[in-house]
């Protein structure tokens, strides 16, 4: 019975479809995963609901006065549905129009999001793919998770992804790890997703693993919950964003109690003795000792120092979660941590050394061979502008003025069309009423989306895609050892269809169609990505079965390596035949490349800056809200369905304080509550808990913005608080874990939140609406 069920893939997992009269009624676990995750259930009631986008829409009065027209009134004003017919020549004459009179660099399709899993069916690499055969586009860099890392970490080991995919997994913990020490925790509610598909859950067996072989967890966070409880880890909840000053305040231990290994510095490292004046003070009078981090950090200096003592003691993992790279300065702690782990001299051993994030998402930590899936190709793009991507708001404020990226001086370009497809700018992006006031620069906004999300909702050109229930594809991912034929379970409702076909219309309207498909069919692309894949020479010993094979079998599973991996274990070896891909060839304590940049906002070593906002400076906000990554809904993904909204109460976001902050301001356990400051406010419904340090307040991503007339949203998006600023020159990542906020009690009558009811649609009566 099972096997007749289709198999489906998403980033939180695999599933089997229950389908009834042609419609999907549940969602089965797939029968391989021990620890599946709920949140993919959240899709059956979503599938049909009124959030679902239907039919192509267009804002009413760029529909009657052209690009350009109201553009203030995005996101107030009525959509009018039109034909597939209408909506092609529409879309079709206005990029010709962009292209032709302002260049295609005017058109921003930096277009940055999750969008699905599926190797074919991902709506980014499509969009590209069109563009490029349309004439081009300005792009994005780097990602949200960890932008500032994906910037700097090149310049320290000559690569981030390459040693953030061979991170050193559980098994090698367990077997020869003692201690872990989680900067940031290891939250087993990210674990549940990756990017691309899971097919089975390994995070809690993998640390379970370790706890049982004895290995200690120590949680260094301000909340209690970033680590299990059944880790039984000791838990140092310090001020957010402080963390490189206690691993100064470690190393600072380490070194002055000869408790390093200078060996390791001299052998594998360049430039300690550059970093070490500024450690102990020489450069500028502040020893960066024990003392000196508890005053910034809020954690006991004895701590600190016996921690420091232990780690030097055990085989010592250090973690840090990519949430420490999203604030003020996120490029140092990854930085710092490196440097601390190489002080330890475990780089390179098993079950020690230094990892970029256990848990962030299932891989990180897990025991797998690289899959180097095929992806569908995106073409030379003739335009070679670009933006780091979380400065979406600058670009759109400020066309022609120049900013420091890298070492390098860029341009902002003049926006007139911006597209967006697989992806939620007004979840992803920080200070959203800013975000809002830029918004309305552009002539012309298009989204395709299965839903009316509130990026949608602020299109001009709403073109309706399909779910993943609704298409064949491939599930194929870097860090996954499982490959899955997805199948069909439903069709789209309405005229919903799937990106690649929207684009093929669009193409075939504008004369490059056959460029698109390469003249092949969804099929034949499918087949194309699995046998190319099963060709590349990295895949030889992967044993992937044919491509019938796979079809009949629905999905298979890639052996896992012999032996455990270990991150940097061949340059441990032999640095000279694996030397890293720096200038030295060695880890770069102190980086020349990044002095010569000449940034105060990221010198040449580690440094402990103050960032912009944090518990050290309060004024007049003096709250440090964590925005983290929600547990039952990966971003604004299915916030609308079952799973989601049954983690709100009374339809709102919960949002946790301390019980003395709670006591503070008269808040009690289920109080509607406004978190504010200069930036935006939202309502939440308090939760109290001594699990939280207190002056942190969390409320988590996801919630679809949902703003009253003055911007406060009603539902509980914390992106209406964050800053909206660059992590440094260097990086220019988010930072939206550096954020003060105040909150109150909510006095008077609650607004209703509605953030999943559509917008206003009109019908034409005069429309020969064409499928
Ligand atoms: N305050 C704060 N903000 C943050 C973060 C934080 O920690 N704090 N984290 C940041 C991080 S790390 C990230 S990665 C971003 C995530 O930000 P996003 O990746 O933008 O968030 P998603 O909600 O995953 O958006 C994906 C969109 O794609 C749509 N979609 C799904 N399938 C398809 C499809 O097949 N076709 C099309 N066309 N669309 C589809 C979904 O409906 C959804 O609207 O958020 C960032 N924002
Ligand atoms: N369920 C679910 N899983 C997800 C996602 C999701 O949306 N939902 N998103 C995925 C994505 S795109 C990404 S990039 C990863 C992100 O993975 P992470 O970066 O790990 O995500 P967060 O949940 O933002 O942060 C983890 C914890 O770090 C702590 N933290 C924040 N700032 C600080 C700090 O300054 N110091 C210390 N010591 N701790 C701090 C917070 O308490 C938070 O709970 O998660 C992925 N996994
Ligand atoms: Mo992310």
């Amino acid at each position: 019975m099972t096997r007749n069920m289709p198999l489906t893939a998403t980033h939180w997992g695999v599933y089997r479809a229950k389908v009834q009269n042609g419609r999907v009624t549940g969602l089965q676990d797939f029968e391989q995963d021990t620890d599946p995750s709920q949140i993919g259930h959240g899709i059956v009631d979503a599938l049909n609901a009124p959030s679902r986008i239907t039919a192509p829409m267009v804002r009413e009065s760029w529909l009657s006065g052209g690009p350009g027209t109201r553009t203030d009134r995005r996101g107030h004003e009525a959509f009018v549905q039109v034909s597939w017919d209408e909506v092609t020549r529409l879309v079709a004459d206005e990029l010709a129009r962009v292209r032709d009179t302002h260049g295609s660099q005017a058109i921003y399709a930096g277009s940055y999001g999750w969008a699905s899993a599926g190797r074919f069916h991902h709506a980014p690499s499509q969009l590209k793919r069109f563009l490029t055969c349309a004439g081009g586009f300005t792009r994005s860099l780097y990602t949200y998770s960890f932008a500032a890392a994906e910037a700097m970490i090149p310049h320290v080991l000559g690569s981030y992804r390459e040693f953030m995919n061979t991170t050193t997994g559980w098994r090698s913990v367990a077997q020869d790890g003692e201690l872990v020490v989680a900067f940031g925790g290891i939250p087993v509610k990210n674990g549940q997703i990756d990017s691309g598909g899971v097919g089975v859950h390994i995070q809690t067996d993998g640390m379970s693993a370790a706890r049982e072989a004895g290995v200690r967890f120590v949680n260094i966070s301000p909340l209690a919950s970033d680590m299990p409880g059944t880790m039984d880890a000791e838990w140092l909840a310090a001020r957010p964003n402080t963390d490189v000053a206690i691993m100064l305040g470690l190393a600072h231990t380490l070194y002055c109690e000869s408790l390093h290994d200078p060996d390791f510095m001299d052998r594998y490292c360049t430039g300690f003795d550059r970093f070490l004046p500024y450690l102990i003070g020489e450069t500028d009078r502040v020893p960066k000792d024990a003392d000196w981090a508890a005053g910034i950090s809020g954690l006991p200096a004895e701590q600190i120092r016996a921690l420091a003592r232990r780690m030097a003691k055990h085989r010592t993992m250090i973690s840090v979660s990519w949430s420490l790279t999203r604030a003020d300065h996120g490029e140092q702690p990854f930085w710092m941590g490196i440097t601390l782990a190489a002080m330890l001299g475990q780089i390179g051993l098993p079950g020690g050394g230094v990892t970029f994030g256990y848990s962030a998402s299932n891989s990180i930590g897990g025991d797998y061979r690289q899959m180097p899936g095929a992806s569908v190709p995106q073409g030379q793009n003739p335009v070679n502008r670009y933006i780091p991507v979380a400065r979406i708001t600058d670009m759109l404020e400020n066309p022609g003025k120049r900013f420091d990226f890298n070492g390098q001086r860029l341009r902002y370009p003049d926006i007139r069309l911006i597209w967006w497809a697989g992806g939620n700018p007004y979840h992803h992006h920080q200070d959203l009423n800013r975000l809002n006031r830029a918004w309305a620069k552009p002539d012309t906004v298009i989204v395709n989306d299965w839903c009316w999300t509130a990026t949608a909702r602020r299109a001009d050109i709403v073109l309706p895609c399909s779910t993943h229930l609704e298409r064949d594809d491939l599930m194929m991912s870097l860090r996954d050892p499982y490959v899955v034929a997805m199948k069909q379970a439903t069709l789209p409702p309405g005229e919903a269809m799937n990106d690649h076909q929207i684009f093929r219309r669009i193409a075939a309207r504008m004369g490059f169609e056959a460029d698109f498909t390469s003249g092949m069919s969804e099929a034949e692309w499918l087949r194309w990505l699995y046998d190319k894949t099963r060709q590349t020479p990295a895949a030889q010993d992967l044993d992937l079965p044919d491509w019938q094979t796979l079809q009949d079998q629905g999905w298979f599973r890639t052996a896992p390596p012999k032996d455990a991996t270990v991150m940097m274990q061949p340059f441990r070896d032999d640095p000279d035949t694996h030397a890293l891909a720096t200038p030295s060839g060695r880890i770069e304590v102190f980086c020349k490349t990044v002095a010569d940049f000449g940034y105060a906002d990221c010198p040449g070593h580690p440094t402990w800056i103050e960032p912009r906002e944090w518990l050290g400076n309060v004024t007049t906000w003096p709250l440090h809200l964590m925005s983290n990554q929600p547990s039952k809904k990966l971003h604004s993904q299915l916030d609308q369905g079952a799973i989601s909204r049954g983690g709100k109460i009374d339809g709102r976001e919960p949002v946790l304080l301390n019980p003395t902050d709670a006591a503070a301001r008269g808040i009690g356990a289920g109080d509607l509550v406004r978190l504010f400051n200069d930036r935006g406010a939202c309502l939440g419904v308090a939760q109290v808990s001594d699990t939280i340090r207190p002056g942190v307040v969390q409320m988590s991503t996801g919630a679809w913005w949902d703003p009253d007339e003055t911007g406060m949203c009603r539902h509980g998006n914390p992106n209406v608080l964050t800053r909206d600023q660059g992590t440094s020159k260097l990086g220019q990542g988010p930072t939206a874990h550096s954020c003060l906020i105040e909150i109150e009690k909510f006095t008077g009558t609650p607004p209703p939140a509605r953030p999943f009811e559509p917008p206003e649609i009109r019908q034409r009566v005069s429309d020969q609406s064409s499928a």
